[in-house]
């Protein structure tokens, strides 16, 4: 029993010319994949802990053992965050969205170029490594919030809808110092199908 890398839905140069192959490649086969790896390490000290959702263990972190406690916070956090990451990216999915994620954004941000600005104004205003998040509350409320390192919105009681990792790792080989250019082409990646899953 572990946690499972999940493959990705596409080919690594399927982003293509939004994401470059190599960063897909090393971000998801290296980083993720470490992540991972370090996340079931750590809960070999307790394998009781396997038979839990990853969220499960996110959302209350003062509940587990002292000694896989910041592990869990950080690889834990990263393996449940890059799930996230690239099941919401798609190639050739790119478009507004439709549904109830385009009027739960156009009830709460006006229309969607104004989400779309605030959330690029989270991801570069981000210092150092982290992510910038659309989360709703358990009323359903939705917000734009963002998190460093691998700080997670479960452990804030929030259900993540959309992502961005503003990483180095996640850009720098194309975009180099160039996070807006980053975050400008993200929009041209989101299935905003699977943000509609996460809205329930
Ligand atoms: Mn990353």
């Amino acid at each position: 029993m572990s946690f499972i890398l999940p493959e990705l839905n596409f080919d690594y140069n399927a982003l293509e010319p939004y994401m470059d192959a190599q960063t897909v490649g090393i971000h998801h086969d290296k980083h993720h994949a470490g992540y991972t790896k370090k996340l079931n390490s750590a809960i070999e000290k307790h394998p009781e802990f396997f038979n839990q959702e990853i969220v499960t263990l996110l959302n209350d972190l003062s509940e587990l053992p002292e000694n896989i406690r910041s592990a869990v916070r950080n690889n834990g956090g990263g393996y449940y965050h890059h799930n996230l990451w690239w099941e919401q990216l798609s190639p050739g999915k790119s478009g507004d969205p439709s549904g109830k994620i385009a009027d739960a954004l156009k009830n709460k941000f006006g229309d969607l170029d104004s989400f779309k600005s605030q959330m690029n104004d989270a991801a570069l205003g981000v210092f150092g490594s982290g992510w910038a998040w659309l989360c709703k509350n358990n009323s359903g409320d939705l917000s734009i919030i963002t998190t460093p390192n691998q700080d997670s919105p479960v452990s804030m009681q929030l259900t993540p809808l959309l992502t961005i990792d503003v990483w180095e790792h996640a850009y720098y080989l194309k975009f180099q110092n160039r996070r807006n250019e980053f975050v400008e082409n993200f929009w041209n990646m989101v299935d905003w199908d699977v943000v509609n899953k996460r809205l329930g």
